[in-house]
């Protein structure tokens, strides 16, 4: 396996501006000609190599002469005595035998590609780098009747009938494009159409592609992608370039969705949505991944990445746009702790774990490995820093001169952060470390007040610990937004600041205190770090009620559940008094939303609680996180009964409002469940039997599934009976179980993956099973090691057939290092039988290899 370093990167050897693509579609076997304008890029001597992997070679000729090309492992060297030439290759490729689902594939009979990130030589031979940019036209042929409809970038050009029931298109795309960016769908789909008019006049057709009977659910996707062209021509002033939209719904996918120029290609699950089959959550997940592909229209496509190191450049970028247009269409506030969240459960442990990298990493062995929460969410918080730094004017004067100063090239992380820069005239330099160090910086913070001078002194101190490959760490600019809160009254004592720590300990000086003030620090999450704040008696209660800052007072509510679950974990007895008041007090609280108090009384995770502690024992985590539930729920059995009667949740209202509401019924109906299980259990049927909406009713049955008694059996069936044929709700039917937290988990999981439903090959199925499993904190680390078996049998298993999906399933397990000695040897044995097996795609050792290490 060979690693791919950064410091190596040299522009390419030959460019292609211009590439023609001539395809005889089959599902066992399909032709690929390709013919090649190639130029010498810069005065050398080297051949022309092209990237191929799988590819059956037919045919090589160089200007139209027979050519003496070679193939050196995966590539095909051409020896060219001028600087310009025309190649042209046939190859045969097998759609059907495609499992890996990268490259022309087969889904549900229909053919389609995934390029991302080195897919596209396993269509044809090519430079397969992110900066050599073509033009390509594409013809394709294939059998009129299976594939009725034929899409490719850009814009249709030309149809026609062909012998043998066979038909044609042919399709231009004017922007030149990465090959990672080309696509092609190939089947028997419908569309709904629609228009938008761009601000500039443009008339846009927008087509979403889906099998007939999933047009009735593609509504939402479609008002979300306009909703979406008018945001980024609003807050971007970006205006989308083309005549023609097209996004292809298809169910076996590795990713979310891929933003193919003209031709996003999505998971079904980020597209098919109605009010009887999808959450609220399932709604907003649409919503920002259809947003998110369109935006990489300019951040990505018009200006792309020039090698992949540079990923975060497109993702992190788009990830943070995607966040401001969700967090423009519903709730700011809460947008905002729902991303904080998945960066603390997703990329923090990263961060701290065996496979953690720099936002820009430095090398890996399988590129796909890095399409992390690190590249991308922590990516989006750098982002996120620069934009509160420099102020939303600044900001998008940058963003501006960056697509204007890069358009059509492949640009660099330190290309975007120029044109901020240079926009701006403010200096960044010292910011870029956070594309470069690894790792969750943590900071500590004190107040003292000197009464006499009415001032207060804010300390603080930062430490990084290291990471794999960096031992030593720099000291970092940490933005923080920062208030002091008066403790009697709970005002706020002059203004904000945004205060920028950037030495190892550093004092910062309010003036104007007349007494002793609370700190309110990190607010909005300025940066993505870990705190501890040395608070005094109280203070924690206060700021839950007092702090102006919505995110700021989330914290309070969640650092005093966070204090009781960790004491409680490590003494094996939870002290619910202050966690009960402060709930209690939320849920009274008429100047705050349902969907606020919903995500503010909501405990940590057992995931998280576990990250605070130096040695976890999952059994404690699990305990203390069920007794204090437990307490609260018995404690405010009244609130929690009224919460979950709360009127306003309308099945078909998708308003922020009616959305909170439904989610604040689930989660009091959880902590009353919690308090008294029978009675619990019984309310949850009825919500479940009574649900006019998949919001309602997955809530009461992720509830049920971890109760003891009949409503658990008959809610499972009643579900599975009613919606078997729809593989993304029996995503969920899986999804549920293997999240159930009871100690029978693990067996029920170990037979689901002998259900007749379930696949290995489908990458949402295995998620749903193998992927929750995993997440499930306490059962995954069921004492016997039998969670960790059953993860590795999949990914062992899995990796025969798809080693990207496969990939993505070992993180869990290199977590091993964390827990009891016990727990910690088997899982390590996991990893070791999983490194230690021949044949392994780079992929899955890539991964198992640095875990273990
Ligand atoms: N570019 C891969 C899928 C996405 O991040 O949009
Ligand atoms: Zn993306």
């Amino acid at each position: 396996h060979v690693t791919t370093r950064r410091e190596d990167y040299r522009a390419p050897d030959w460019l292609v501006p211009e590439i023609a693509l001539d395809f005889s579609l089959d599902l066992e076997r399909t032709r690929v000609r390709a013919i090649l304008s190639v130029e010498r890029n810069g005065d050398h001597d080297r051949p022309l190599k092209l990237d191929g992997d799988g590819l059956a070679l037919l045919k090589v000729k160089l200007d139209g002469a027979d050519a003496a090309a070679r193939q050196d492992g995966e590539q095909l060297v051409i020896d060219i005595a001028g600087d310009r030439a025309t190649v042209e290759t046939e190859v045969e490729i097998s759609p059907a035998a495609n499992t890996q689902l990268m490259g022309l594939y087969a889904s549900g009979g229909m053919l389609c590609t995934q390029c991302e990130a080195e897919g596209f030589r396993r269509i044809t031979f090519f430079p397969d780098r992110p900066d050599v940019l073509s033009r390509y036209r594409v013809r394709m042929e294939g059998d009129a009747a299976r594939f009725p409809v034929l899409l490719s970038n850009g814009n249709r050009v030309a149809t026609g009938e062909a012998a043998d029931g066979r038909h044609w298109a042919e399709w231009e795309d004017p922007f030149p494009k990465p090959c990672y960016l080309f696509a092609l769908v190939a089947g028997d789909l419908q569309a709904n159409s629609d228009r938008f008019t761009t601000a500039s006049g443009r008339e846009v057709e927008l087509n979403i592609y889906v099998r007939a009977a999933d047009l009735p659910k593609t509504a939402h996707a479609m008002h979300s992608l306009k909703q979406a062209m008018a945001w980024d021509e609003q807050v971007y002033g970006r205006e989308y370039d083309l005549d023609l939209f097209n996004i292809v719904a298809v169910s076996d996918f590795n990713m979310g969705a891929m933003e193919n120029k003209g031709l996003n290609v999505f998971n079904t699950a980020y597209v098919l949505a109605d009010q009887d089959t999808a959450t609220d959550g399932d709604f907003d997940n649409i919503a920002r991944v259809v947003a998110h592909e369109y935006f990489h229209n300019w951040s990505g496509n018009r200006v792309t990445c020039r090698d992949w190191f540079q990923l975060s450049l497109k993702e992190g970028f788009t990830v943070f746009r995607d966040q401001g247009f969700s967090a423009d269409i519903g709730s700011a506030a809460v947008k905002r702790i729902e991303d904080v969240r998945v960066l603390r459960a997703a990329q923090f442990p990263e961060d701290s774990g065996p496979l953690a990298h720099a936002v820009r990493p430095d090398s890996y062995l399988e590129i796909s490995n890095f399409y992390t929460a690190t590249v991308y969410n922590k990516g989006a918080e750098l982002i996120r820093m620069f934009h509160t730094l420099l102020g939303p004017e600044k900001f998008r004067a940058g963003t501006d001169l960056y697509f204007d100063r890069h358009d059509g090239e492949a640009a660099t992380c330190d290309d975007f952060v120029a044109a901020l820069e240079d926009a701006s005239g403010v200096d960044l330099s010292r910011f870029k470390i956070w594309y470069s160090q690894a790792g969750t910086p943590h900071v500590r913070a004190h107040i003292s007040h000197d009464a006499d001078a009415k001032a207060a002194l804010l300390h603080l101190s930062q430490h990084l610990a290291p990471t794999p490959g960096q031992a030593v760490k720099q000291v970092m600019p940490i933005p923080l937004r920062t208030a002091l809160i008066d403790r009697h009254s709970g005002e706020q004592i002059g203004d904000e600041r945004l205060i920028v720590l950037d030495e190892a300990e550093q004092a910062f000086r309010f003036d104007g205190v007349g007494s002793a003030p609370m700190l309110s620090i990190n607010r909005g999450f300025s940066a993505p770090i870990l705190l501890d704040v040395a608070r005094g008696p109280g203070e924690l209660e206060r700021l839950a009620q007092a702090d102006g800052d919505p995110f700021a007072r989330y914290e309070a509510i969640q650092e005093l559940m966070m204090r009781a679950l960790v004491a409680g974990a490590q003494a094996n007895a939870v002290d619910a008094d202050t966690v009960v008041e402060a709930i209690a007090a939320t849920l009274a609280d008429d100047r705050i939303d349902a969907a606020f108090k919903a995500e503010a009384i909501l405990a940590p995770s057992e995931a998280l609680i576990a990250d605070r502690l130096d040695v976890v024992v999952p059994d404690a985590v699990h305990r203390a996180r069920d007794a204090l539930r437990a307490a609260v729920g018995a404690r405010l059995s009244d609130a929690m009964l009224a919460a979950h009667r709360q009127e306003g949740g309308a099945g078909n209202d998708l308003s922020p409002e009616a959305k909170g509401i439904r989610r604040l019924r689930s989660v009091a109906l959880g902590y009353f469940a919690a308090g008294d299980a029978t009675a619990g259990a019984a309310l949850a049927k009825a919500q479940f039997d009574g649900a006019d909406n998949m919001t309602d009713r997955q809530g009461a049955l992720g509830l049920l599934v971890s109760l003891d008694g009949p409503e658990r059996v008959q809610a499972l069936d009643a579900f599975y009976l009613r919606f078997r044929e729809d593989p993304l709700v029996l995503d969920k039917w899986f999804g549920l179980q293997a999240m159930a937290q009871r100690a029978e988990t693990v067996d029920e999981v170990l037979k689901l993956a002998e259900h007749p439903d379930f696949t290995i090959s489908n990458p949402n199925r295995l998620r749903a099973l193998a992927g929750s499993f995993a997440a499930n904190h306490w059962a995954f680390h069921s004492p016997d090691g039998r969670g960790y078996a059953f993860l590795a049998d999949m990914i062992l298993a899995a990796d025969k057939l798809n080693p990207q999906t496969a990939a993505r399933l070992v993180p869990p397990l290199g977590r091993w290092r964390r827990f009891e000695p016990h727990r910690s040897k088997l899982m390590r044995a996991q990893l070791e039988r999983v490194a230690g097996t021949s044949g392994l795609s780079k992929d899955v050792y890539e991964q198992a290899s640095k875990s273990l290490v």
